[in-house]
């Protein structure tokens, strides 16, 4: 594979960015913001089926071996950890994020380290509980732990949303925070080996999630990720090999 900054710039639209994915994993959150900001990129498949996530080649870009990776032409390494890719792209075009100096950067910041180090992580954690715990008991009690922590994890921004008053995290202005979050809401309902997070306890997380799925730039996004119908609301899991599951 060519190194990013060896890529051909076509006339006036220079491809900045290269996203390696695979179906409905974290790289859906970096494709809605891409999508959201109108940039070009190019996407790199990633074979979950074959945990080409794992390999020599791809832990190159990623030693952890997990998806995204973002290249972008210009920096001197590849990007990944999803909450920093999005605050990356969010600073360098000045959208989908408040201004640094803004007075709601410090609500930004500390909403966008939770959905990526608590709740996500939580998430990811229910996903596959037998990378975590082996025996049976072990994992009822994971399984009762991981309940709770991610219902309390939706609840507080459940209460973020009231206290701002919606309809997105932040107040009225969409940021890369309610991709993050709608991601994590689709991901809950649809992955957990605990059972399914029920949407319908949070009223204001759903009216955002209405919110997301009317915007072109987020439908396109999904349909590039082969997600079909109500992607937050009512989703259903990909079918194509190297999904989330
Ligand atoms: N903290 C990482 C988590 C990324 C992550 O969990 N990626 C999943 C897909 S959604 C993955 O690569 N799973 C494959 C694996 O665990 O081998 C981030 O935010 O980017």
């Amino acid at each position: 594979m060519k190194d990013i900054d060896e890529a051909p710039v076509k006339d006036e639209v220079s491809v900045h960015y290269r996203l390696h994915g695979s179906p409905d994993s974290a790289n859906l959150v970096v494709r809605m913001v891409l999508e959201e900001l109108g940039e070009a990129y190019e996407y790199v498949p990633v074979d979950r089926l074959i945990s080409e996530q794992k390999s020599e080649t791809y832990r190159k870009l990623n030693p952890q071996g997990l998806i995204p990776v973002l290249e972008v032409q210009g920096q001197d390494a590849p990007l990944f950890e999803t909450g920093a890719i999005i605050q990356y792209l969010a600073d360098r075009h000045g959208a989908f994020a408040p201004e640094p100096a803004s007075p709601e950067r410090g609500r930004f910041l500390k909403w966008l380290f939770f959905i990526s180090n608590t709740l996500h992580a939580d998430l990811r954690i229910s996903f596959k509980p037998h990378r975590y715990v082996a025996d049976r008991s072990s994992i009822n009690l994971l399984a009762d732990a991981l309940t709770g922590r991610i219902a309390s994890g939706f609840q507080q921004l459940e209460q973020e949303i009231a206290a701002t008053g919606g309809p997105y995290l932040l107040g009225r202005k969409v940021t890369g925070l309610d991709h993050y979050l709608a991601a994590c809401a689709r991901w809950a309902q649809l992955y957990g080996r605990f059972g399914s997070w029920p949407i319908d306890t949070s009223p204001r997380i759903k009216q955002l999630l209405v919110e997301l799925e009317k915007r072109p730039a987020v439908r396109q996004a999904c349909r590039l990720e082969m997600i079909e119908g109500s992607p937050f609301v009512s989703p259903s899991p990909v079918t194509l090999p190297g999904i989330t599951a």
